[in-house]
């Protein structure tokens, strides 16, 4: 008996795995009561042929892939809207065609891992996201007002060209990633951009630093958290309603390496990354690294702009059941974000020559305020490792770039797998776990799957 498979391999393994684990696998009875039957490591021959179709080629490792876990070859970037099939690729000037859009109102698009290969992200290949409307270019940069108010001795506005003129321009390579990066990986969907790994990008950026600014308020005693302003429009159009107003504890404000940027890689900061200038808060989601920078608040208080409260950047404090009405008060703000490990080459797909027996590995590690102490590869779906070599990074919450090179036995189908360890000790897991509402801190190890001969 053959169902006809009318949903999308990709949304049968979130929904039913084992259902999909015996349709890509060809098992014959869906309702076998033989607990055996249809697992992977009991394949007769005839499930594993099927298998090996579906993927393009014999499965050496076969015994060891995992149960309900969609094989990395079926695993598609997420699509822009349900209504839509496959990726949409990103059309804007300036930006690489390969971006994949995500969302469209407002525009947000993420960077496939392949193309995060570089040392340092082109502006090009940087992802984007906006919460509201991107604003009109503006006309003369150097007269951009910034206001430093609230909890300070003394108010300060100060035009770009004299933040330029009046602190210590400084350089520094910097990870910027979204707070709901790696959220398409959480079962049941948590609400929100379905980002995989690609909401996160590492450029260098120059301004000055945050602190200079805030000696030269003078910050009170009574400080005690900020809330960060930009220019940009509400998506409603409504002048009165802010986009997004984010904050972080004055401790966290006062990092020496928070700048207030207005070159990315040597150029004037593009409008699209919120030029012409804009925070850069390394370490935390990128919703606090507010764009079009007007105003920083100090306050006496927690902030309590749109996009603070709630389930917004906070994750469950005691695991929740996946899927269920969330009990306010269990959450907390996301502050530091997760390890995260990727494969940067060979991209996912990739078809070597038949006989290869080496495949040389890139990738990049970052983790929020840690560093990375180790990143390790597999290519039998985790059953053996080897540590790749990872190098130090330039400067404080720059990613840390790394290679490897794995030996695979045979031709045939074979997963790489990275996993990340933090300073702490903190290690990638194998799904995304402590799911909450909106999806954060799903850091899962990335997979890719490369096809020899
Ligand atoms: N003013 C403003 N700042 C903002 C946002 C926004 O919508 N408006 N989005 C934030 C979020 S959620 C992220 S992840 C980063 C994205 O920066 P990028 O578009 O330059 O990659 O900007 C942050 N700063
Ligand atoms: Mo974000």
């Amino acid at each position: 008996m053959t169902r006809k498979i009318e949903r999308s391999i990709e949304e049968l393994y979130q929904e039913d795995p084992e259902r999909a684990d015996a349709v890509v696998f060809g098992r014959k009875s869906e309702t076998s009561d033989d607990p055996e039957l249809g697992r992977r490591g009991f394949l007769g021959g005839a499930g594993l042929a099927a298998m090996s179709a579906a993927v393009g080629g014999a499965i050496p490792f076969a015994a060891n892939m995992p149960g309900g876990m969609i094989p990395a070859a079926n695993a598609q970037p997420a699509p822009a809207a349900p209504a839509k099939k496959g990726p949409v690729y990103l059309d804007f000037p300036g930006k690489d065609k390969g971006l994949v859009v995500i969302g469209e109102r407002p525009l947000v698009a993420e960077t496939p891992e392949h193309l995060l290969d570089d040392d340092t992200t082109p502006l090009s290949k940087f992802f984007i996201r906006n919460n509201g409307q991107i604003p009109a270019q503006a006309k003369e940069p150097d007269a951009w007002k910034i206001a430093i108010d609230g909890e300070v001795n003394n108010k300060l506005e100060l035009t770009l060209g004299e933040l330029k003129k009046k602190f210590k321009p400084v350089t520094r390579r910097m990870v910027l990633e979204c707070g709901g990066n790696g959220r398409s990986f959480f079962t049941p969907t948590a609400r929100g951009n379905q980002w995989t790994n690609g909401g996160a990008g590492c450029a260098e950026w120059t301004g000055v630093r945050v602190v200079d600014v805030l000696k030269a308020a003078g910050v009170k005693p009574s400080a005690v958290f900020s809330g960060h302003y930009g220019a940009d429009p509400h998506l409603s159009g409504d002048a009165k309603r802010v986009t997004l107003s984010r904050g972080v504890p004055i401790k966290k404000l006062m990092d020496s390496n928070n700048l207030i940027v207005w070159a990315m890689n040597g150029e004037p900061l593009p409008n699209i990354h919120g030029g012409p200038v804009r925070l850069v808060i390394g370490g935390w989601p990128g919703s606090v690294s507010a764009k079009w920078l007007n105003r920083i608040w100090i306050r006496d208080k927690e902030h309590d702009g749109p996009g603070m409260g709630q389930t917004s950047y906070r994750v469950a404090i005691k695991p929740m059941v996946p899927g269920d009405k969330p009990d306010m008060k269990n959450f907390k703000d996301l502050e530091s974000m997760p390890i995260r490990s990727i494969i940067t080459s060979p991209s996912n797909g990739t078809k070597l020559a038949a006989g290869t027996r080496e495949v040389k590995l890139r990738g990049a590690a970052w983790a929020g305020d840690n560093t990375v102490r180790r990143v390790d590869v597999s290519t039998d779906f985790g059953a053996t490792w080897t540590r790749a070599n990872v190098q130090k990074p330039k400067n404080r919450f720059d990613w840390q770039r790394w290679t490897a090179t794995v030996k695979v036995p045979t031709d045939g189908y074979y997963e790489i797998w990275t996993r990340g360890t933090d300073s702490k000790g903190a290690m990638q897991p194998h799904t995304a776990g402590n799911w909450n509402p909106q999806g954060y801190g799903g850091n899962p190890m990335h997979r890719v799957a490369v096809l020899i001969g």
